[in-house]
């Protein structure tokens, strides 16, 4: 299931003729790209009880990956939903106290934990529904020889997986994460337990709900892995709605990005996301050049930028 899902473009409405006419063609798909957390440039300046953290929202890795002989550098920057806190110092004193909020790079390394995983804590304040979170974006960059740390050129992964966990919460406060089918999304799989994230494909983007109830962060009820391909951006919305308890309530999840974690972890067949219907138009132009077939790519910074999906841009 994976091998085919794999094969496919990420562009859906080239991925939906191709499934059926154009699978022969395409080649075996590559290994996916893997990626370690466990060298950000410059230093983290605050602690938590989960580890050291980053005072900064925009962090850089050197080293993310090797894409076909070249080396990955990855830039994360953020967006802050409600009255997070995030990158910041905490009062020891406040309520519900985990330490500094921020990024955790190499997430729970020196205690022989999920290994070279990117972590974060943040807190969500207020009650009553309030919306909580922040989104993260991840784009990837030549890292390779002199490029290294310079974040000048970007680039596209053939295939990506990772996996994100602890996705929980408690009674009150539920944990959620969303992403964009458009960074080249094509599958993803949840924990086989039946308090597994519940996913929601909606279209655009696939959510993905924890049930508000506490898990250890190697349980697979409370991750889900990700496929991705041709991608040189990946955008992830954490947020957490509070409906009572605490003002002030503390929120950690993580990427496993080479899914070290669930090397025995218990998730379903890989779920497709959804195509967009090809029009009638469209698919007889793509009869029309099937003959001479190009390798898809994808640029959602072009895509906004031109205003219209970049299906046949060349590389
Ligand atoms: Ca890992
Ligand atoms: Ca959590
Ligand atoms: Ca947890
Ligand atoms: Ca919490």
């Amino acid at each position: 299931m994976k091998l085919v899902l794999n094969t496919l473009t990420n562009f859906s409405v080239a991925k939906h003729f191709l499934t059926g006419a154009l699978m022969a063609f395409l080649p075996m798909a590559a290994q996916a790209t893997t990626l370690t957390f466990d060298q950000m440039i410059g230093q983290t300046s605050g602690q938590s009880l989960l580890g050291p953290t980053a005072g900064s929202s925009t962090i850089y890795f050197r080293d993310v990956a090797t894409e076909n002989g070249q080396t990955v550098d990855a830039r994360i920057t953020t967006t802050i939903i409600g009255e997070t806190h995030f990158a910041e110092q905490n009062d020891p004193n406040a309520e519900n106290y985990f330490g500094d909020a921020g990024f955790i790079p190499d997430y729970n390394n020196s205690f022989g934990g999920p290994q070279e995983d990117l972590g974060f804590l943040y807190y969500g304040n207020g009650i009553n529904g309030e919306e909580n979170g922040l989104t993260m974006t991840m784009e990837f960059f030549d890292g390779t020889a002199s490029l290294s740390g310079s974040f000048l050129e970007t680039l596209t992964l053939s295939n990506l997986e990772f996996a994100i966990y602890d996705v929980d919460g408690e009674a009150s406060q539920s944990e959620y994460f969303s992403v964009r089918r458009d960074d080249g999304l094509v599958s993803y799989a949840t924990g086989t337990s039946s308090q597994a994230l519940v996913a929601t494909d909606l279209s655009e983007s696939v959510r993905f709900d924890g049930l508000g109830t506490n898990y250890s962060e190697s349980d697979a009820t409370g991750a889900a892995i990700l496929y991705y391909e041709l991608t040189d951006m990946v955008e992830i919305t954490f947020g957490s709605l509070q409906s009572g308890g605490p003002y002030q309530n503390a929120v950690f999840s993580a990427i496993d990005g080479d899914l070290s974690l669930f090397a025995n972890g218990s998730f379903d067949e890989p779920i497709a996301v959804t195509s967009v219907p090809l029009p009638a138009s469209g698919l007889l132009l793509l009869l029309s050049i099937a003959g001479c077939f190009l390798p898809l790519r994808k640029s959602r910074a072009l895509q906004i930028a031109k205003g219209f999906p970049s299906v046949w841009g060349i590389p």
